[in-house]
């Protein structure tokens, strides 16, 4: 044990209190022990003092043997001896022949008339000497009386005596002092403890009052103070990170203000293959619909915010219907903000550049789901004729100003080029929704440097992620005759720079959708929850287009893998897939649908009871409230993409979580995996994990689920869709005018 200057201090105090008490002992035994020698050689020489007188006065030879001897054999008593006055022992016991004399001493005693003891070693022994002076009656000297014993024991009595006690004294005091060393550490290890804790419990909720009995009490005093101090502090700065985080969120006014200010009066214009409203005939009416698509989602707020125009495939089957005579149409129909112009296609065009070329060869190059890409010349064709077509409504659309074009998707890989060729000022951005691939998948594409071509002539491209980001500078550098600038970072070639960055796509807020009165959303919820016959069960929802890329399969294997495994959770959980048709002239497509639902009937038959389906197929595109409605109701959502940009439906659960709980699965193939952390994220391919997960988040403590789905709530807030946009707007201003000088570096470059 190492002990504490503390403890050898205290054991050193005991050690030299215990020599002191042995020491005065010592002596007081010494002397108790010679005071009754002393006495016993008094009471001895009182008692042989008259006949030794008379053996001085009438020295009888015989007598004197005889007193002399007396003595001996008597305990310590050693002898005795009887001198006169001219120093000649009269008598002296045989066992001090050859000790003691009439010597100086005894001289010195008759001198002086009066009795006197001493104590010395004589021969090697320890004598006490008791020297009587012997007189008459008359007071006159006679001689003296010696009475000598055996001293010896004393020293050896005391020396014992005082070894016994002092050595129990020095265990007592060992004892003692480590006893106090101990209580007093434990004590002081308690003191510390308590203090920590109390420290401790001020930086947690649980806040704990100080220690009052504490030793560190002062301590804990000034700690209190300092603690007090510094939540002060950070209060403080929470309310000033507060103010600043909601002055720095972006809204559909703030982006209204941002694009004003950057594009000026010159208007944004929006290219996408999906219009964001349909007029399509439902139930013999016609009605307008909002398609099931990311991008919709994404960029409708942009344009109500800027009221810029919005050029795309007029698809629905209604749609001639709605426009003007520049096939125009103000939209939101409800309530107008800004302009669609559809853009109308031929049947072929239509199956060969959008499911032909975009969905058959395009969309599985992109996603790595080992699905393989259909390249068709013939659809290739009809992809350029398309990229012309909307490059022609695009210029008209532009004006005389610099136009601004915000090219959107995989669609249009060819109209950047197209655009710039025409319009050299232009100012071309295109976002790329969906994956890149690594050089090696791409360079498969017949077609692949033209395609780069194509998206160069934008000033920049914009992906979700910084690894699309990657690889997209690593396909053109393996296939184009270009430099690198992996520090802006951006390629520079014979047109210019394009700069090559990510934009993490988000979402608008429910409440922004105008689904999310709390009123309305009981209703609904209660309705569904009726018509599915749901009672309290425990909901897990997924919501996707129907493509092989989002994993229902993978999804649909991992439920039945839980319900097997977890017998107790069957009747009491039903999985609800909300599914849009999509691309349904696509063979491929069609087959995954069939598949789909067939996986569907074999679980409701191998689990499913009378009153209890575990999986609902709810096939329709829905509207935003239902898709609202179902994500707020759920207790858990399922995201489990093979391969996905970002996935929307993972921030639109999480922004529909009013009350802060809710579980998000999330298949770390998504984008949205690397800003949800907080999400359980799943290899959707690992389907014994996936179920354990299943499970895990149909127990999660909701204390829990707070706590994650708080983190993700903050994230969806903060990063929302105008932010995405304002990004997108404020790199197409920047990068105009190093576009230009950076054109004119690469030309006189010599690394062409
Ligand atoms: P998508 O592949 O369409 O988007 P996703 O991001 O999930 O995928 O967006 C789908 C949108 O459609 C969501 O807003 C969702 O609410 C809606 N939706 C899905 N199923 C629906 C249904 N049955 N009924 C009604 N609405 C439904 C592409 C990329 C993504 C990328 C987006 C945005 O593939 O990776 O996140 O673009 O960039």
């Amino acid at each position: 044990m190492k002990f504490s200057r503390f403890g050898i201090l205290v054991i050193g105090s005991l050690l030299v209190v215990v020599v002191g008490i042995s020491f005065i002992h010592f002596q007081r035994e010494q002397t108790a022990l010679r005071d009754d020698l002393n006495r016993r050689a008094r009471v001895i020489s009182k008692s042989l003092a008259p006949p030794a007188i008379r053996i001085l006065k009438n020295p009888p030879a015989i007598d004197e043997e005889d007193v002399a001897e007396r003595l001996e054999g008597q305990g310590r008593t050693i002898g005795l001896m009887i001198c006169n006055l001219e120093g000649k022992p009269i008598a002296l016991s045989s066992t001090l022949t050859d000790t003691v004399t009439c010597n100086d001493e005894v001289m010195a005693t008759l001198e002086s008339g009066k009795e006197s003891i001493l104590l010395d070693e004589i021969g090697g022994q320890s004598l006490h000497r008791l020297i009587l002076p012997l007189k008459d009656r008359t007071g006159s000297l006679l001689g003296t009386l010696t009475i000598v014993h055996d001293s010896s024991y004393i020293t050896k009595r005391v020396t014992s005596a005082v070894t016994w006690m002092t050595l129990s004294l020095a265990i007592l005091a060992i004892v003692i002092a480590l006893g106090t060393y101990l209580a007093s550490r434990r004590s002081f290890q308690r003191s510390v403890t308590q203090l920590l804790d109390w420290m401790k419990s001020s930086k947690s909720a649980e806040d704990l009052p100080p220690p009052t009995e504490s030793l560190l009490r002062p301590v804990s005093r000034e700690v209190e103070k300092l603690t007090a101090r510094l939540r002060a502090a950070k209060e403080t700065a929470k309310e000033v990170s507060e103010a600043n985080r909601v002055s720095n969120l972006w809204t559909g006014a703030r982006l209204k203000g941002h694009a004003t200010f950057s594009i000026g009066n010159k208007s944004l214009i929006v290219v996408s293959n999906r219009e964001p409203y349909m007029h399509v005939k439902k139930e013999g009416k016609q009605r307008v619909i909002i398609p099931a698509s990311g991008l919709v989602t994404a960029l409708d707020p942009v344009l109500r915010a800027t009221s810029g125009i919005w050029i795309a495939h007029g698809s629905g089957e209604e749609d001639r219907d709605f426009v003007n005579s520049e096939d125009k149409i103000l939209v939101p129909p409800e309530s107008p903000l800004y302009t669609l112009r559809r853009i109308w296609l031929t049947r072929e065009e239509e199956e060969r550049y959008y499911y032909g070329f975009s969905n058959e060869a395009v969309w599985p190059l992109c996603h790595l789901t080992h699905h393989r890409p259909h390249f068709e010349e013939k659809d290739w064709q009809s992809y350029i004729k398309v990229n012309e077509k909307f490059a022609d409504a695009v210029l008209q659309e532009c004006g005389k100003d610099q136009p601004f074009v915000l090219v959107q998707d995989y669609h249009f890989t060819l109209l950047p080029k197209l655009i710039r060729e025409r319009r050299p000022d232009a100012v071309v951005g295109l976002f790329w929704h969906i994956p890149w691939p690594t050089p090696e998948s791409f360079q498969i594409c017949p077609w692949k440097r033209e395609i780069l071509e194509g998206m160069l002539g934008a000033n920049f491209v914009g992906f979700h992620l910084q690894s699309y980001c990657n690889n997209f500078l690593d396909t053109v550098n393996s296939l184009l005759p270009v430099r690198i600038d992996w520090d802006r970072p951006g390629i520079l070639h014979n047109e210019g720079l394009t700069t090559v960055k990510p934009f993490p796509i988000g979402v608008q807020l429910w409440s922004e959708r105008g689904v999310a009165s709390d009123e309305r959303f009981r209703e609904k919820a209660n309705m569904w929850r009726k018509e599915l016959e749901l009672n309290a069960k425990r909901l897990i929802v997924s919501v996707d287009r129907l493509d092989y890329t989002k994993g229902i399969p993978e999804r649909i294997g991992a439920i039945d893998r839980f319900l097997e495994k977890y017998p107790a959770h069957r009747g009491k959980v039903v999985f609800v897939q909300l599914a849009a048709p999509s691309r349904v002239h696509i063979p491929r497509y069609r087959e995954f649908v069939t598949e789909v639902e067939g996986l569907v009937e074999q679980i409701n038959w191998r689990h499913g009871t009378e009153d209890w389906k575990p999986i609902l197929f709810l096939k329709s595109h829905h509207d935003p409230e239902t898709v609202y409605t179902f994500l707020r109701m759920a207790d858990v959502c399922i995201i489990s993409s093979l391969s996905d940009g970002m996935n929307l439906v993972a921030k639109e659960f999480v922004a529909a979580r009013e009350k802060g709980d809710g579980v998000l699965i999330l298949s770390e193939f998504t984008g949205a995996a690397r800003e949800f952390q907080d999400a359980l994220q799943i290899n959707p391919y690992a389907r014994a994990d996936f179920a354990e997960v299943i499970r895990v988040a149909i127990e999660m403590p909701m204390e829990e689920q707070k706590k994650r789905m708080s983190r993700m709530k903050a994230q969806v807030i903060e990063h929302n869709v105008y932010g995405w946009a304002a990004n997108l707007i404020t790199e197409m201003t920047q990068t105009v005018e190093v576009g230009i000088s950076s054109r004119q570096d690469f030309q006189t470059s010599k690394y062409l």
